[in-house]
C-alpha cells in the first residue's frame, strides 16, 4: 500500500518560486508559469470559497505533479466551476433584453376623490420605484435599436404593497385576447427551423400572422412608425395600455388609462441610423441611461391619468376593454398627477435587472382590473413565468422583488426560502392570541375587488364591439407629419421586401387599403406589386370621420430644449480653441453634452497649445451616436481626415440623418468628400464665433432639419 506523505509533498514550493514583474504602472508577482498572483492585505480582503475557507492560490488547480492530472479533491476548483456552470437562468420568453434602474415616484397632490391607493393620498410623498425597459422580440444579447416595442415596466414599492404597472412605449397591442399571445410571439421571434432572424419583424412568419390578424393593424401603424426606434429610453412615453379602475374609499370606481410623459420630450432616430447604431454600439440605450444617471442628469416622466366613467365608455365608439384601441388625449385630456425620477443605477445587473419579477396582478387597494381579456390573461402569465425563470415560488424574497412595507403571511418553505414566518403558528384560524397567533385579515385595510356586476352565458367568443380594426389605425396615420407618414410607408416597404412570399406582401397591402389609400399606394409601388389587391373585407366598415390627434406624433411632441442631448465634435490638432470653448459653453448652458471625436483617442492639441482628450477615435465615434455634430478640424487636419473613410461617413450620415451640422470653413472639403457639398442648407451652420455657437444650439432644439428629407432622393 502506498504511504501517504503526512508532512510535506515532494513538489518544489510554488509560492517560493514567485518573482516580481513590472507591467507599465503595475508591479505584479508571477508564479513559475508566468501567471499573475495578486494577494490580500491592507484593505484587500482574503478571497474565500462560498463556505468561507480562505483560498491560497486562485490561478492554479490542484495537480499531481506540475504537469500531472487535476485532483478530484480540489474542492475550491470544483465549487468554482460548479457555480459557474449554473450562472444562467432562462431568459424571459419575451422582453429578454432589458435594462433597469431605481428611482422614486413623487405624488403632486391628493387623489382621494378618485382612489384610495395610499401612494396617491399626500402631496409631495415619494414612493420608491424600480423600472425596467426592454425590447420584446430579441434574445438577451440582441441589439438595442431593433425595430420593436419597448417594455416600460414600473414597480412601485408602496406602503400598502407592491404595485406593478407593466406597460409598453406604445398604448395599444397586437392582439385582443391573451389566448393568441403564444401564436403572436412564436410568429414574431426567430423562425423555428432556422433560428433566425433575431430581434426583427422583417420576416415571413411575422407578416403572415399579421396579415391574418386584422386586429393588429392599429399596432402595425405604431410599430412601423419611429416609435419603435427611440433615441433613448428617456425620450419615450410609457402606457399602461389596458383600461384599469381607480376605486375611492366610498367604493366608487373610475376608469383610468395610465400614461408616462417624458419631461424631455419625445425623440426617435431614423431607420438608417438605427441600423448603424446597432453595429456601432449595440448597447446604445442602456449606455445612455447608465450615463444619464451617473452624471446626475436624472431622467423624469410625469404620470398622466385619463379618467372616464361608465357613461363615457358606453358612448365611446370603441370598446374600452379592447387593448387595440386608444382614447385620444383630445377626447379625454391627461391629468398629470406625479413624477417618476430614475436616480440610481443598479449595483448588480443580474441581482436586480435580471431577477426583477413584474406581475400585472401586483395591485394595491384603490386600483383594480377591468375585464380586458388581454389583461385577464396576463394576470395568470406573469406569476407563472417567474416560477420557471427564477426557479421556485420564493422569488419575492429577492430584495428587488420584496415589498418595502411590512408583510405577514403563513406562506412558507419551497426552494430557497429565506424569510419563513417566525413562531409556532403557521395556519389560521388559530386560538393563539396577543400576537402569538400571527397575522389576521383586515376588512378595513384589506384589498376588496370592485364588485362589478357580471352575468352571462359561458361563451368562447370575441365581442362584436372589438370588430373595428382599421379606424384608429387610420387616425394614427393621418395624425403624423408628412415626414413621419413617409417613414411608416418606408418601414412597411422595407419589412415587406424582406418577406419572401409574394402573397403575404399583397395580403398586407389589402389591409392597408382600409387604412389609407395613399399609404397603400405608396407601399404597393415600393414593393412593385403588379396589381393592387382588393381591400381586405372589413369585419366593420372603417369610420373615416375620426379627427387627427396631434398627441400621436413624435415630431409634434419634441423637446422644449436641447437638454439631455449630445453633440459630437469632429476635431483634429489645431482645432480653434475659441470655437470649441464657445460651443462647450453654449451646450453646458443648454444642459447638453459635448463629446470630442478625434483621429486618436489620446486627444488633440488645440490652436493655443492646450490638450483636449477625445472620447472617441473617429472610427469608433460615428455621427449616428450624436444628436447633432460639429465639424471643427484645422485646415491641415482636414487633409488627414479626407483619407479616412469613417470621417467621410461621419459627415455623409449626419447629413442623411437630417442632423444639424455646425462647421468651420476649414471643414468644407469634408462635405465635398461626403458628396453633399451642393446641399448645404439651413441645417448646416458656420461656426465662426460665440454667437454662431449659440445660434447653432438654438436650431438643434428642433433635433432634425426635416425639410432636408424631402430634398433627398427616395427610391
Ligand atoms: Fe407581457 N409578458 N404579456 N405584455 N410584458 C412578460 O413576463 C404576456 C403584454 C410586458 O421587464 C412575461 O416576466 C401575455 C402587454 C413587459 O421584466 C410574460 C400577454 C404589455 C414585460 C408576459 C402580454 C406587456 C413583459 C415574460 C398577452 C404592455 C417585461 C417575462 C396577454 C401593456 C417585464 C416576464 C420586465 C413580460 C406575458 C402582453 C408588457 C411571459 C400572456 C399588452 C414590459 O409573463
Amino acid at each position: 500500500m502506498a504511504k501517504e506523505n503526512a508532512t510535506h509533498g515532494t513538489e518544489p514550493d510554488a509560492t517560493r518560486a514567485r518573482k516580481t514583474a513590472q507591467f507599465a504602472d503595475q508591479s505584479v508577482i508571477t508564479g513559475p508559469g508566468g501567471e499573475v498572483h495578486q494577494t490580500a492585505g491592507g484593505d484587500t480582503p482574503v478571497l474565500t470559497t462560498q463556505q468561507g475557507i480562505p483560498v491560497a492560490d486562485d490561478q492554479n488547480s490542484l495537480k499531481i505533479g506540475a504537469r500531472g492530472p487535476t485532483a478530484l479533491e480540489d474542492f475550491h476548483f470544483r465549487e468554482k466551476i460548479f457555480h459557474f456552470d449554473h450562472e444562467r437562468i432562462p431568459e424571459r420568453v419575451v422582453h429578454a433584453r432589458g435594462f433597469g434602474a431605481h428611482g422614486y415616484f413623487e405624488n403632486y397632490g391628493s387623489l382621494a376623490d378618485i382612489t384610495k391607493a395610499d401612494l396617491f393620498q399626500r402631496a409631495g410623498e415619494t414612493t420608491p420605484a424600480f423600472v425596467r425597459f426592454s425590447t420584446v422580440a430579441g434574445n438577451k444579447g440582441s441589439a438595442d435599436l431593433a425595430r420593436d416595442v419597448r417594455g416600460f415596466a414600473v414597480k412601485l414599492y408602496t406602503k400598502e404593497g407592491n404595485w406593478d404597472l407593466v406597460g409598453n412605449n406604445i398604448p395599444v397591442f397586437f392582439i385582443q385576447d391573451a389566448i393568441k399571445f403564444p401564436d403572436f410571439v412564436h410568429a414574431v421571434k426567430q423562425e423555428p427551423d432556422r433560428g433566425f432572424p433575431q430581434a426583427q419583424t422583417a420576416h415571413d412568419n411575422f407578416w403572415d400572422f399579421i396579415s391574418l390578424t386584422p386586429e393588429s393593424m392599429h399596432m402595425i401603424m405604431w410599430i412601423m412608425s419611429d416609435r419603435t426606434i427611440p433615441r433613448s429610453f428617456c425620450f419615450m412615453e410609457g402606457f399602461g395600455v389596458h383600461t384599469f379602475r381607480l376605486v375611492n374609499a366610498e367604493g366608487k370606481s373610475t376608469f383610468v388609462k395610465f400614461h408616462w410623459k417624458p419631461k424631455l420630450g419625445l425623440q426617435s432616430v431614423v431607420w438608417n441610423e438605427a441600423v448603424k447604431i446597432n453595429g456601432a454600439d449595440p448597447d446604445f440605450h442602456r449606455r445612455d441611461l447608465w450615463n444619464a444617471i451617473q452624471t446626475g442628469d436624472y431622467p423624469e416622466w410625469e404620470l398622466g391619468l385619463q379618467l372616464f366613467d361608465e357613461e363615457f365608455a358606453a358612448q365611446f365608439p370603441f370598446d374600452v376593454l379592447d387593448a387595440t384601441k386608444i382614447i385620444p388625449e383630445e377626447d379625454v385630456p391627461i391629468r398629470r398627477v406625479g413624477r417618476l425620477v430614475l436616480d440610481r443605477c443598479v449595483d448588480n445587473f443580474f441581482a436586480e435587472t435580471e431577477q426583477v419579477a413584474f406581475c400585472t396582478q401586483n395591485i394595491v387597494p384603490g386600483i383594480d382590473f377591468t375585464n380586458d381579456p388581454l389583461l385577464q390573461g396576463r394576470n395568470f402569465s406573469y406569476l407563472d413565468t417567474q416560477l420557471k425563470r427564477l426557479g421556485g415560488p420564493n422569488f419575492t424574497h429577492i430584495p428587488v422583488n420584496a415589498p418595502k412595507c411590512p408583510f405577514h403571511h403563513f406562506q412558507q418553505d419551497g426552494h430557497m426560502a429565506m424569510v419563513n414566518p417566525k413562531g409556532r403558528v403557521n395556519y389560521e384560524p388559530n386560538s393563539w392570541n396577543n400576537g402569538a397567533g400571527g397575522p389576521r385579515e383586515s376588512p378595513e385595510k384589506g384589498f376588496h375587488s370592485y364588485p362589478a356586476a357580471e352575468e352571462g352565458s359561458k361563451l368562447r367568443i370575441r365581442s362584436e364591439s372589438f370588430a373595428d380594426h382599421y379606424s384608429q389605425a387610420r387616425q394614427f396615420y393621418i395624425s403624423q407629419t408628412e415626414n413621419e407618414q413617409q417613414h411608416i410607408a418606408d418601414a412597411l416597404t422595407f419589412e415587406l421586401s424582406k418577406v419572401e412570399t409574394p402573397a403575404i406582401r399583397t395580403r398586407v397591402v389589402s389591409h392597408l387599403l382600409n387604412i389609407d389609400q395613399h399609404l397603400a399606394q405608396h407601399v404597393a409601388e415600393g414593393l412593385r406589386l403588379k396589381e393592387m389587391p382588393r381591400p381586405a373585407d372589413a369585419a366593420k366598415p372603417p369610420q373615416a370621420h375620426l379627427q387627427k390627434s396631434p398627441a400621436l406624433s413624435i415630431v409634434r411632441n419634441g423637446p422644449p430644449s436641447f437638454k439631455g442631448r449630445k453633440v459630437g465634435a469632429l476635431v483634429t490638432d489645431g482645432v480653434d480653441i475659441g470655437i470649441l470653448q464657445a460651443l462647450k459653453a453654449a451646450l453646458e448652458k443648454e444642459g447638453a453634452l459635448l463629446e470630442i471625436v478625434a483621429p486618436h483617442v489620446g486627444g488633440v492639441e488645440a490652436s493655443d497649445g492646450s490638450w483636449f482628450p477625445a472620447a472617441q477615435k473617429v472610427n469608433g465615434g460615428p455621427s449616428v451616436l450624436y444628436d447633432a455634430v460639429a465639424l471643427l478640424p484645422s485646415a491641415d487636419g482636414t487633409k488627414g481626415l479626407l483619407k479616412e473613410p469613417t470621417a467621410r461617413d461621419f459627415v455623409a450620415d449626419a447629413y442623411a440623418h437630417l442632423k444639424f451640422i455646425g462647421y468651420s470653413e476649414a471643414a468644407l472639403p469634408l462635405f465635398e468628400k461626403a458628396g453633399v457639398s451642393d446641399g448645404l442648407d439651413d441645417g448646416c451652420i458656420v461656426l465662426a464665433g460665440p454667437d454662431s455657437c449659440v445660434e447653432f444650439i438654438a436650431k438643434c432644439r428642433q433635433l432634425r432639419f426635416w425639410t432636408r428629407e424631402a430634398a433627398m432622393q427616395h427610391v
